[in-house]
C-alpha cells in the first residue's frame, strides 16, 4: 500500500512562529515522524509540500493510479481552494484530511473547509501526531472497503 502525503503552503516554516498554536517542532521532524509511522503501519510513503496551489492540483493528478490513499493538510487552501476539492474529487483516492491545530475553535474563515467535502475523515487539534492517527486510520479503511 502507498500513500501520498501532501502538505501546503507554509507548513515547511513549522516551529519558527506560533509555537502556542503549531508546537515547536519543525518541519523535517514532521516529515520524520511521518515516515516512521507510514514505516511502522507497512505502508510506502512519499512526502510533498508546496506553497503553490496548481503545483498541489499537479501532485494530487499525478497519484492518479499510482497511490492507494491520499492524507493532505491543505493548511490556508483548506479555506479556499475549490481546485484541490475538485483534483481530490477527479482522481477518486481515498482521502483523510489533516490540521495540526483545531481549525473547528479557531476564526470563522479557518472554520470553512472545502476539501473535508471530500475527505473520508477529517483529523484536527492532534498537533503532529495527527498525521500518525491518520495513517493507521486510512490504512483500515482502505482494507475494509476492498474485503
Ligand atoms: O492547523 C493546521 O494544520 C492548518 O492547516 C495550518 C495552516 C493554517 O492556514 C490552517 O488554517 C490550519 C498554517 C500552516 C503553517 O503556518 C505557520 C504559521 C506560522 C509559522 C509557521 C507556519
Amino acid at each position: 500500500m502507498k500513500f501520498l502525503i501532501i502538505n501546503g503552503p507554509n507548513l515547511n516554516m513549522l516551529g519558527l512562529r506560533e509555537p502556542d498554536v503549531y508546537g515547536r517542532r519543525d518541519y523535517a521532524t514532521l516529515c520524520a515522524l511521518c515516515e516512521a509511522w507510514c514505516a511502522e503501519a507497512g505502508v510506502e510513503c512519499e512526502i510533498f509540500q508546496s506553497n503553490h496551489e496548481g503545483v498541489i492540483v499537479d501532485r494530487i493528478q499525478e497519484a492518479y493510479g499510482k497511490v492507494d490513499g491520499i492524507i493532505i493538510n491543505p493548511a490556508a487552501y483548506t479555506h479556499t481552494s475549490v481546485a484541490i476539492l475538485d483534483a481530490l474529487k477527479a482522481v477518486g483516492i481515498p482521502t483523510v484530511e489533516v490540521h495540526i491545530s483545531k481549525v473547528s475553535e479557531r476564526e470563522e474563515f479557518r472554520q470553512v473547509s472545502f476539501v473535508r467535502l471530500y475527505a473520508a475523515r477529517t483529523i484536527e487539534g492532534m498537533g503532529f501526531d495527527g498525521y500518525g492517527e491518520a495513517i493507521r486510520w486510512l490504512k483500515s479503511y482502505i482494507l475494509t472497503r476492498k474485503n
